[in-house]
């Protein structure tokens, strides 16, 4: 069916390149993209406890050796490597309520400044914090909007930096207005983390880098103008993943937070750059990937929804250029998205999906936390409790979580009073 789709897609293409009216380039991405179970290849997926020269992983040594291996090849073929800080990181305090939330809550504004090279990118973190408890553990994660869609009064400023134009959220010309104060709420539900004893930080991803293809010019990358680029250079989503780094260096000197309780969460694109981050620094001690489907949480063989070479043809600036070799050629990547999700181990690791998002691919990422267990087993820990995926709104919870809830694409509700429960669990 797919494949029918496609060639009569192609055909009529064809037809009109023919006929002179169209003539942009066939690529992948405009044909149907599959959603037929009936048509995700066979395959078989790298065993993260092989080493590369056919050698077993018996012992928690060898696994650390196996996991350098691993994640090297992930910064070469997949996200690009990311430079090493060697520069300042200042912090500017724009405001401190102790009295928000009736008392209930501190929320605080931080502008960070990452200076290096006579340059300073800044930074706006939002903070939340309950006011009843020491040594808080808390969520860190990047929004999409801006710091103002999580605040209803003008304390908290509509960012300065790029941004997507997006009419709900009040965002045209690339810049952000007072139009989206407030949007985003729903989705980062202060009010109810706070009253379970968490902090939320949060910080626009766009200044961290702007989400388009500038050539690596802008945000963190500009940070580093000698670098001389290369096909293993880093790219949008681990800029945003090494930015959580940075953000991180600053939040181990806020006297509220326990920063060895630190949970970095994302969506989508930002759920790969926190699935990256959790890869890259240890110091975040739980995962979250909320729907971060192709080049997240979702095994690229399969094929369904998003492939690689959709993602790289659409986002050209997201990933290594070495990505692209695996353009159609998902067969050959040396590694597979649950070994992402292995190089957590042993820390607890989240997935969650959307059932009607299937651009994600929900049961592509419940396979990837299934083939992820086996190193957490190395660690007599369960990884997934279960080997099928859980009927929809019933989350599984060992050392990994996963749940597919009802609806699409998005950071909802539903997704945090579970990444609460978990945190509960292992913090
Ligand atoms: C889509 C992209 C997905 C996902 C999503 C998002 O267009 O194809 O991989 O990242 O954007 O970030 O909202």
């Amino acid at each position: 069916m797919y494949q029918r789709i496609a060639l009569m897609r192609n055909f009529c293409i064809s037809l009109l390149v023919g006929s002179g009216i169209f003539f942009q380039p066939i690529q992948a991405q405009d044909f149907e993209p599959n959603y037929e179970e009936g048509l995700v290849p066979s395959y078989s997926l790298p065993d993260p406890l092989l080493f590369a020269n056919g050698d077993t992983v018996t012992s928690l040594e060898e696994w650390n050796s196996r996991r350098q291996e691993i994640f090297k090849i992930f910064e070469k073929e997949v996200y690009g490597k990311s430079p090493e800080w060697d520069g300042e990181l200042e912090a500017e305090v724009l405001f401190v309520n102790p009295d928000f939330m009736d008392g209930k809550a501190t929320r605080k504004g931080i502008r960070l400044h990452l200076k290096r090279n006579g340059q300073d990118l800044p930074l706006d973190l939002l903070i939340f914090y309950p006011n009843t408890r020491k040594s808080v553990p808390a969520f860190l994660g990047l929004n999409f909007y801006g710091n103002h869609t999580l605040a209803t009064d003008s304390q908290v400023v509509v960012p300065t930096a790029w941004i997507r134009n997006n009419e709900t959220m009040g965002s045209s010309d690339n810049k952000a207005s007072e139009a989206g104060r407030g949007k985003r709420i729903s989705n980062w539900p202060y009010e109810k983390i706070v009253a379970r004893g968490y902090g939320l930080v949060s910080l626009y991803y766009g200044e961290l880098d702007p989400d388009f293809d500038d050539g690596f010019q802008n945000g963190v990358h500009g940070l580093f103008p000698e670098e001389s680029r290369d096909a293993a250079s880093w790219g949008s989503v681990a800029g945003w993943a090494w930015g959580l780094s940075r953000v991180m260096d600053y939040l181990e000197t806020e006297s509220w937070l326990n920063s060895e309780k630190v949970a970095v969460l994302g969506h989508s694109r930002l759920g790969k750059a926190a699935l990256w981050a959790g890869a890259m620094d240890d110091r975040f001690a739980l995962v979250i990937s909320n729907n971060s489907g192709c080049g997240g949480a979702a095994l690229s063989r399969r094929q369904y929804g998003e492939t690689v070479a959709r993602i790289n043809r659409s986002f050209p600036h997201w990933f290594a250029e070495n990505f692209n070799q695996y353009n159609e050629r998902e067969m050959e990547l040396p590694i597979d998205q649950h070994q992402l999700l292995a190089l957590m181990a042993p820390r607890p690791v989240y997935v969650a999906s959307g059932v009607e998002d299937r651009w994600a691919d929900p049961k592509g990422e419940f396979l990837s936390c299934v083939a992820a267990s086996p190193v957490y087993r190395l660690f007599d820990l369960e990884g997934m409790p279960v080997s099928s995926p859980p009927a929809v709104n019933h989350p599984e919870m060992g050392h990994i979580g996963y749940h597919v809830r009802s609806g699409g694409h998005g950071l909802l509700e539903y997704d945090w009073m579970q990444y609460l429960d978990f945190a509960d669990l292992h913090f």
